[in-house]
């Protein structure tokens, strides 16, 4: 019988991992690993959830690791799991993009990717 208790428990707790919802990265402009031919205006990155847009942040570095996006990072007016940061006109080069956000129950999830921008 005690058995049966753990296993039923067990089983009602990888129901719940499963059910829980984390923001992870849908898709970003520009693309993770992509390649853009002309300078991107600003970095977009939708999310799988809701984004509590207080605690978030999204950066972007050069190859040189300094940061050269205008640190106004915001949500999507209409869609609350784009997130997005102006960028100034780039030079050819790599550039990270580093994310970390909290969706809307309150999970810190984060991330990076590149891009390259071919000018
Ligand atoms: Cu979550």
């Amino acid at each position: 019988m005690k058995c049966a208790i753990v296993s039923l428990f067990l089983i009602v707790l990888t129901g719940t991992a499963r059910l829980e919802a984390h923001a992870f990265l849908k898709d970003a402009e520009p693309g993770v690993g992509s390649t853009v031919q002309t300078s991107p205006n600003e970095v977009r990155i939708r999310f799988t959830e809701n984004i509590e847009p207080s605690f978030s942040s999204i950066q972007v570095f050069d190859a040189s690791e300094k940061e050269v996006d205008k640190r106004d990072v915001h949500l999507d007016r209409s869609d609350h799991a784009l997130l997005q940061i102006s960028l100034p006109q780039l030079k050819a080069g790599i550039y990270k993009v580093v994310w970390r956000v909290v969706s809307v129950d309150t999970h810190v999830t984060n991330g990076s990717f590149t891009f390259r921008v071919n000018r």
